[in-house]
């Protein structure tokens, strides 16, 4: 196969992918936290079999391809093979449950589901009842039904010529008000943001030594598939796969490594491993934290064990990565508590409610523009039109400021969003299923600080006159009902929620009452 020829035209972001392999293709890609270890020859091979099988099923342009998977490099294997077939990824956290797979299924309608074995039964009763057309299975022990048919097909497969515009993936995002929306981010998006974190970021290149990733993070979210996931491969750098992430493990494994990427959760365990020691860092060369804010507290410490300074980003699943601390001394510190600059290619600006731009730290709504920002929600055109400005740009629901050095500082934000260990919680969403129960008249849930998440939820209930309510009953409902991080970590019966002239819940004074709840939680 001709790869250079054909892929100089294509805009699909796994041919680029594909082209930063090295040379080598007996190297080692992957080496897992079980002792396996894939070349890049079997990269190329395996994601070329399941492309063939998607291939073989005969699905419409554009089909959806769902997937609800423990991590494994087979599933992220799935997810290069959905690229490469040019059909549309749909990643799906294992944390959710019946309820929430029902609505992301029914809402984007993928031809294609793939499931871990022990859900099948469930999974397949929603995909089938929604007019999906195959359910495969994929465990985390590279057993299931994708891979025994993947097995029958050709490890030959030409990669499907898409255009930069066309979409890649499909990233669900919970709303503020109502069900969640899938941002759809396109070839383009990606392997634009892609290319510009491999300068940024200073990723070397064999030549230079290669870098070598401990991927840590979960693989149905942005930081951990696109991020990592694509900076690796776009540098021909082997990745340590964790399973899930396990703070000693992870610092046995950084001697081999020089890249790392957490959430600041991963930084806190981190730290509290007496084996973090400036010897068990010396190979390293980056550690980047996003997802969440995080503490300046955590930020010092991490500088004074370890001699290295974290580099803080800011992105979301609308736009990837938006901003960076720099990684080259000569652009700048990198400044904690700070998101640093915007990205090359991005333009971002602070704007006040009447829409005026703001001048250097004065704090605003942050809205951005560039090659990175999503297509638009699927299916939903006017909430897509709503979330963007009459001049193009896209309202992130962060408030914050820029300095006179052009830093970028987040202070808040207007959207009513938990960040839980790097998960987005939604409180309307879960007060939603909270009012729902019986003897329920209404409800808030809110962020509280938290050592370990950076924030929990705590939900604050009423009771319908003369009904009873057990704050631990509630708590074991949302248990069977709601993804695991979005129960609130504690729940409290009160007579009546504070509410303004407006008759809305004034949830700063419930922050204010309950800002010492979240520690207790430990
Ligand atoms: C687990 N639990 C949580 C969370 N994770 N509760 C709240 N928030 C969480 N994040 C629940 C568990 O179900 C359990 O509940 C209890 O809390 C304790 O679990 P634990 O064993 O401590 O958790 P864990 O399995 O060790 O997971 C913690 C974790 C994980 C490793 C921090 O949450 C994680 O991998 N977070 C990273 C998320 C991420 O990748 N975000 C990036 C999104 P029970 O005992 O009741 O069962 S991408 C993004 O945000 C943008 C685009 C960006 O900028 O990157
Ligand atoms: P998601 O919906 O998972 O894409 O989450 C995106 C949100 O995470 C952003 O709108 C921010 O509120 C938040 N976020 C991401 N990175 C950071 C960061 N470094 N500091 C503060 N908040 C962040």
């Amino acid at each position: 196969m001709n790869h250079n020829s054909s892929q100089q035209i294509n805009g699909n972001l796994f041919a680029a992918l594909r082209n930063g392999f090295p040379q080598d293709l007996d190297g080692i890609a992957v080496e897992t936290d079980s002792g396996l270890f894939y070349s890049w020859r079997d990269l190329e091979r395996a994601t070329a079999m399941m492309a063939n099988l998607l291939v073989s099923l005969d699905l419409p342009a554009g089909s959806r391809i769902a997937v609800q998977v423990e991590k494994s490099v087979e599933a992220m294997l799935l997810y290069l093979a959905t690229l490469r077939a040019g059909l549309v990824f749909l990643p799906l956290n294992t944390a959710y449950q019946s309820a929430e797979m029902a609505y992301f299924i029914g809402n984007a309608e993928p031809d294609v589901v793939v499931c871990s074995a022990s859900n099948f039964g469930w999974v397949s009763q929603i995909a089938f009842k929604a007019g999906t057309t195959h359910v495969f299975t994929l465990n985390d022990d590279r057993t299931g039904s994708l891979l025994e048919r993947a097995a029958h097909c050709t490890d030959r497969h030409v990669v499907a010529v898409k255009q930069a515009d066309d979409l890649a993936v499909i990233i669900y995002t919970s709303g503020t008000t109502g069900r969640s929306k899938g941002a759809m981010l396109t070839h383009g998006n990606m392997l634009s943001n892609a290319l510009v974190l491999k300068d940024y970021w200073g990723w070397r290149s064999e030549r230079e030594g290669g870098d070598v990733l401990i991927h840590a993070l979960p693989i149905f979210h942005v930081h951990g598939l696109f991020v990592a996931i694509h900076g690796a491969l776009l540098n021909a750098s082997k990745m340590i796969w964790l399973a899930r992430f396990d703070a000693r493990l992870a610092i046995q494994k950084m001697p081999e490594a020089t890249v790392f990427m957490g959430v600041p959760t991963l930084y806190v365990r981190l730290l509290a491993e007496p084996g973090l020691t400036r010897e068990a860092v010396r190979n390293m060369r980056l550690f980047v934290s996003g997802s969440a804010p995080m503490l300046i507290d955590t930020f010092n410490a991490w500088q004074s064990r370890t001699g290295h300074t974290i580099l803080e980003r800011y992105g979301m699943s609308e736009t990837i990565m938006l901003t960076s601390n720099p990684y080259h001394a000569a652009d700048g510190e990198r400044r904690g508590g700070t998101v640093g600059f915007p990205l090359p290619g991005v333009s971002l600006r602070v704007q006040d409610d009447a829409g005026n731009n703001l001048a250097a730290g004065e704090i605003g709504a942050i809205q951005v523009k560039g090659p990175n920002v999503f297509k638009g929600y699927w299916r939903m055109p006017e909430k897509t039109a709503e979330e963007f400005t009459a001049d193009g740009f896209f309202k992130t629901g962060d408030v914050g400021k820029i300095d006179a050095q052009g830093y970028v500082t987040i202070v808040g934000r207007s959207k009513d969003l938990i960040i839980s260990g790097g998960y987005n919680v939604y409180p309307a969403e879960v007060e939603g299923y909270i009012n729902e129960l019986p003897g329920v008249a209404e409800s808030a849930v809110i962020g509280v600080p938290d050592s370990d998440f950076g924030e929990v939820g705590v939900a604050l209930v009423v009771a319908k006159r003369g009904a009873v309510l057990e704050p631990s009953q509630i708590i074991a409902n949302l248990k069977s009902t709601l993804a695991n991080f979005k129960v609130p970590k504690q729940c409290f019966v009160v007579d009546a929620l504070p509410r303004n002239s407006m008759g809305k819940v004034q949830k700063n004074l419930l922050r204010a009452r309950c800002a010492d709840f979240g520690n207790s939680s430990n």
